[in-house]
């Protein structure tokens, strides 16, 4: 009988134990503090891969952590609870009274991973406030937005915002860009499905075919297009053996809009008819991603009903300290 109560007992505090352990542990996954250790998540897995190791024959599949914004926008008077970066008066429609654009950076409410999100306001002379997400990411040291413009692009008249979101990959910095249609209320994400391009697609239409005497010919059968490459000048370009140049083959377009700085970034122009293009460059990397060969520009335009169009790419050869011209493909003039 005496063994059978201190068995009982023993149980007893091994469960109450056992409880005290499971109770713990659920409140330990309750913690916010523990969610703001989330790793970010918006780093280019294409740039890691890609770093300056081994030859890429094929362009990486990019998991491009694009933005997420909001077609739709939240309409009404409610506050933001976040940090204002930016903020100006304008007139964006042109009816005399400013609109106040802010850029915002706030917590996405109700999300348990320590998220935050890039928050576009326009705010009216009558009270009502339009607002829209530009991108929704993990917290990190990069930011939300980098640089803001108003340019009627569309050409309807009324100004659009045309925001660029900075990002970092492995060894460069990348950027995206949200340009937004305040009396559509609806804003455009590139790269991403608005521009009707899949970078990663477009990339793998490229091939290379070296000619010897420093020459690569650069194609995509899909547009016809064709262009040269001199790599005379290039570190890896061997004068003694045309067989080595041969890896220049293996060179690749990677679907990653890339922030170099000066000329190769993101941005907004006017053409020689006036109108808006949008430039989106990518890198033409040779033997490496140490190894940048050239350069292919994207140019889209952007029609009076707020659609984009691709009006075509040039390509660029990079000498060391200059990039030239090496073929053009333009499919709206
Ligand atoms: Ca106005
Ligand atoms: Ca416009």
């Amino acid at each position: 009988m005496k063994k059978i109560t201190v068995g009982l007992i023993f149980l007893a505090v091994l469960i109450s134990i056992g409880a005290v352990i499971y109770f713990k542990k659920d409140r330990a996954s309750d913690s916010p503090v523990l969610n703001n250790s989330e790793p970010a998540t918006t780093t280019s897995s294409s740039q890691e891969e890609t770093t300056g190791k081994q030859p890429s024959p094929e362009p990486q599949e990019t998991q491009m952590p694009s933005p997420s914004p909001s077609p739709t926008p939240d309409e009404g008077k409610h506050e933001i609870n976040g940090n204002v970066l930016y903020s100006e008066k304008i007139d964006l429609d042109g009816n005399g009274e400013d609109e106040k654009i802010e850029i915002i950076k706030a917590p996405v409410s109700g999300s348990t991973k320590g998220e935050y999100e890039g928050i576009l306001s326009v705010a009216y002379s009558d009270g009502t406030l339009q607002k829209a997400v530009f991108v929704r990411r993990a917290e990190g040291p990069v930011g939300v937005f980098k640089s803001v413009r108003f340019e009627d692009i569309d050409g309807d008249g009324s100004k659009e915002v045309f925001i660029i979101i900075p990002d970092s990959g492995a060894s460069f910095n990348l950027n995206y860009l949200f340009v937004y249609n305040h009396n559509l209320k609806r804003g455009l994400a590139f790269p991403g499905p608005d521009f009707g391009i899949n970078l990663s697609d477009f990339v793998s239409g490229f091939t290379f075919d070296y000619k010897g005497n420093g020459a690569l010919i650069v194609r995509n059968s899909e547009y016809g297009f064709e262009g040269t490459i001199d790599l005379k000048d290039n570190i890896n370009y061997s004068e003694t053996s045309e067989e080595s140049n041969k890896a220049y083959e293996r060179s690749w377009v990677d679907p990653t809009p890339l922030d170099l700085g000066n000329d190769f970034m993101l941005s907004l122009y006017k053409d020689e008819k006036g109108r808006f293009v949008i430039k989106a460059p990518l890198p033409v990397f040779g033997l490496a991603t140490l190894d940048m060969i050239g350069e292919i520009d994207l140019l889209f335009t952007i029609d009076n009903n707020f659609e984009p169009h691709l009006k075509g790419f040039v390509l660029y050869d990079f000498d060391a300290d200059r990039k030239v011209k090496a073929g053009e493909c333009i499919l709206i003039q």
